[in-house]
């Protein structure tokens, strides 16, 4: 049974990857972050009793800014694949607090890469891994990007996200590493998190048409993104760890559409106009913005014979359906008295 350990589990791309390597045999180890609420809600309906024989997903504490932490999870799980998912990974927070970010997705990957080569040093067992570089790293670049544009990050998360990219390339020539760098344009899915902005639109609409919400706050409108389905993207993962050698790869849809498209479609499959709910509040503008993103993934197709699965529309239709069905139940458990909590984010 192949052991894989996943960093960042509990986030969107952690739990359909998990899901992912479960269904196709392996043994799972996730990390997890110590907080004083439950934060595992993407896995819980993955859980298993650790005690439980025959037990194939497992999880442990330990953080990317604590490298003696990784050390000792890696030491004692032994894993053959490490697939590198834990970042803070809102880019307008990361000009909020540029220090943490670059020390967690920036450092975070070095702490890992030196635990990895002192294990395998250390046993003879190849670990192979994966980090999770973006589109954020062109940055400025003009689509269409490829592995060849030039990276010219534009927030502090885009500059740290450059530093893991070269440091993988780095101990791969340096060290011999099977680290390969995936570079994922922007994946949504109903399991994302609720202040990026496809999220962000999906929940308020829905919201909206049932009368819970009245206005929808959002920032810059013109920003194009080439947006995907997360549970086509960890398939590339894998993939990427099961190549003879290790490589560089984007993973995109080739597709580009405005968040102001994305708005239309959303409140157009729930019949309401936009023009009435949606307001712009500066707050959300970035001090340096990506303007457009548009990756061409011909590598990827080409060596890994990956394909996208969901398109725009599917993926709006499935967000739309998901968030619709949590609406209804937030409107019953109001209209039966209880006191349900509104969530918010500071200017993200
Ligand atoms: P996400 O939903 O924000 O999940 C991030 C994960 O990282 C969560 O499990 C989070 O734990 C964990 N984490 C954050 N800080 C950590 C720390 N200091 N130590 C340990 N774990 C930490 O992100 P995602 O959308 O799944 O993205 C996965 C990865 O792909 C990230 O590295 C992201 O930067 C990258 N990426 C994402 C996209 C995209 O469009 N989704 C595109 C390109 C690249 P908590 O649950 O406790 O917060
Ligand atoms: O913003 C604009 C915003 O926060 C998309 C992360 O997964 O993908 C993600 O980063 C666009 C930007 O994603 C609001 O200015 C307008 O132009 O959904 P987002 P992102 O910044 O593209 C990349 C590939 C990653 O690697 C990251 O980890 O939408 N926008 N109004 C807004 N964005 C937000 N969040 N909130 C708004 O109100």
């Amino acid at each position: 049974m192949t052991r894989a350990l996943i960093t960042g589990i509990t986030g969107q791309d952690g739990s359909y990857l998990a899901e992912h390597l479960l269904a196709e045999g392996y043994e799972v180890h996730g990390l997890i972050r110590r907080a004083s609420t439950f934060n595992t809600d993407r896995i819980d309906h993955l859980y298993q009793d650790p005690h439980a024989p025959g037990a194939t997903l497992f999880l442990h504490h330990a953080d990317l800014t604590d490298g003696s932490g990784l050390r000792h999870v890696l030491e004692s799980v032994q894993p053959t694949e490490v697939y590198n998912l834990a970042a803070q990974s809102h880019v307008a927070v990361s000009f909020k607090q540029p220090e943490y970010s670059a020390d967690v997705d920036g450092l975070g990957p070095l702490r890992l890469l030196e635990a990895i080569r002192d294990v395998q040093g250390r046993t003879g067992q190849v670990i192979r891994m994966y980090q999770a570089g973006t589109s954020e790293m062109f940055g400025g670049s003009p689509p269409p990007q490829s592995e060849g544009t030039a990276f010219y990050p534009r927030s502090p998360y885009g500059a740290a996200k450059v530093m893991a990219h070269h440091l993988v390339v780095n101990y791969r020539e340096a060290y011999g590493l099977h680290a390969s760098n995936g570079i994922l344009f922007n994946h949504e899915s109903e399991r994302r998190g609720e202040t990026f902005v496809t999220r962000k639109i999906t929940r308020a609409a829905t919201r909206i048409k049932l009368g819970l919400q009245d206005v929808l706050y959002l920032g810059n409108l013109d920003a194009e993104r080439d947006w995907g389905h997360a549970e086509d993207y960890v398939r590339a993962m894998h993939l990427m760890l099961q190549q003879d050698e290790p490589g560089d790869y984007v993973i995109a849809t080739g597709e580009s559409h405005t968040v102001r498209s994305f708005v239309n479609k959303v409140f157009a499959a729930l019949g309401l106009e936009p023009e009435r709910y949606v307001r712009i509040d500066p707050n959300y503008y970035r001090p340096t913005e990506v303007d457009a993103l548009r990756g061409d993934a011909s590598r990827a197709r080409a060596a890994l014979g990956w394909e996208p699965r969901v398109g725009i529309d599917e993926l709006v239709r499935r967000m739309v359906a998901h968030d619709l069905e949590l609406a209804k139940q937030e409107l019953t458990l109001r209209k039966a008295g209880h006191v349900v909590a509104q969530r918010g984010a500071a200017g993200a």
